[in-house]
């Protein structure tokens, strides 16, 4: 009960899903999640002090797939696309911070990994635009959307953690 009533606020007072509340949806790829990047992909996001609400592991089917990338759908890569994505398990999860949407793309570099910094996913990690690793919601509009289509409110945990005063003042 609790859970609908928090679901309805974030989506009706947009201030819900702002500020220190802001969140966004991050997926390893299957090429991320079979080369071993899981753990230093979290790790990364812990360390710059954002706090991880949702986490799983999941086949997506190629209907999920499309969904996701519904924008793209008339690109000449979207099947190649919803292929890639379905040709393993992805790990889906939601971040939460401070402007977590604009700072997890930054860390995550650009689509083309040749134009991503090193110190960035894409940078470090992969050398090719179809095997990037990893997803992150350009957007608030897209991370709401991403993660209401990823995730049901009940497997989300809003929780406090001991180290706010640390990360914000
Ligand atoms: P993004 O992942 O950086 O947000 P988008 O333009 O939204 O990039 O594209 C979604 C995904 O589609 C990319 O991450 C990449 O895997 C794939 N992609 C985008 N453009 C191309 C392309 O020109 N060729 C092949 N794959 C592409
Ligand atoms: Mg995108």
């Amino acid at each position: 009960m609790l859970g609908l009533f928090l679901w309805f606020f974030a989506h009706i007072f947009k201030s819900g899903w702002t500020g220190v509340n802001e969140r966004t949806f991050i997926a390893v790829k299957p090429d991320g999640v079979q080369r071993k990047r899981v753990g230093e992909i979290v790790q990364r996001f812990e360390k710059k002090g954002f706090k991880l609400v949702g986490f799983k592991l999941i086949q997506a089917s190629k209907e999920l797939l499309r969904e996701h990338y519904w924008e793209h759908r008339n690109r000449p890569f979207y099947n190649r696309l919803v292929t890639y994505m379905s040709s393993g398990p992805v790990v889906a999860m939601v971040w939460q911070g401070l402007d977590v949407v604009k700072t997890g793309r930054k860390m995550m570099g650009q689509t083309n990994p040749t134009d991503s910094m090193p110190g960035t996913f894409r940078g470090d990690f992969c050398v090719e635009m179809g095997r990037n690793v990893i997803h992150g919601s350009d957007s608030l509009e897209s991370a709401q959307r991403e993660i209401s289509l990823w995730f049901n409110e009940t497997e989300l945990c809003y929780r406090d953690v001991c180290t706010i005063n640390w990360i914000y003042n």
